[in-house]
């Protein structure tokens, strides 16, 4: 019997499609792996956080176009490091501190308020004012730095 599409074929566009829908339901093997998927994350965001940042202060040429592409990878990466706060991943190589778990909602409420100060960056960065991206550039690292205060070690 010929098939339209091997079931192979299915299952891996069924796999892939699973992936690109749901971020937030990254799957981890062991607590290490979400650990340094969370880290990766962050650490992407913040290099492209960075460099509209560096131009917000002055210590970049301001370049519309280079904002505006940096604003939305960083965007779309604030949505993903907080899938890797899994039960069990507070040991290990991180300076989460244990807080985290034991006040889950709270620490939510803080990525939340991360993720829409972001949006608003983005938008500002794709209006091109400066102004506006120096504003929305503040708000995003009062976000940071609220949560890095309460349940970041160091
Ligand atoms: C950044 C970055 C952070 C925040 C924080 C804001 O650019 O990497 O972690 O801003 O420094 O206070």
């Amino acid at each position: 019997m010929k098939r339209p599409f091997p079931s192979i074929l299915l299952t891996a566009a069924a796999l892939v499609g699973m992936a690109t829908a749901l971020p937030a339901a990254a799957q981890f093997a062991k607590p290490e792996d979400a650990i340094k998927y969370r880290k990766a994350a962050f650490t992407v965001m913040a290099a492209h956080f960075g460099r509209v940042a560096a131009m917000a202060n002055g210590k970049a040429p301001f370049d519309a176009k280079a904002a505006a592409d940096n604003a939305e990878i960083a965007t779309t990466m604030s949505k993903l490091p907080f899938a890797g706060f899994v039960d069990g991943s507070d040991k290990g190589e991180t300076k989460a501190k244990p807080e985290i778990w034991a006040e889950m909602d709270k620490f939510r409420a803080g990525a939340t308020k991360m993720q829409d100060a972001m949006v608003a960056f983005n938008t500002a960065a794709k209006g091109g004012n400066l102004d506006a991206i120096k504003a929305a550039t503040g708000e995003v690292g009062k976000a940071c730095k609220g949560c890095h205060d309460t349940y970041r070690k160091e």
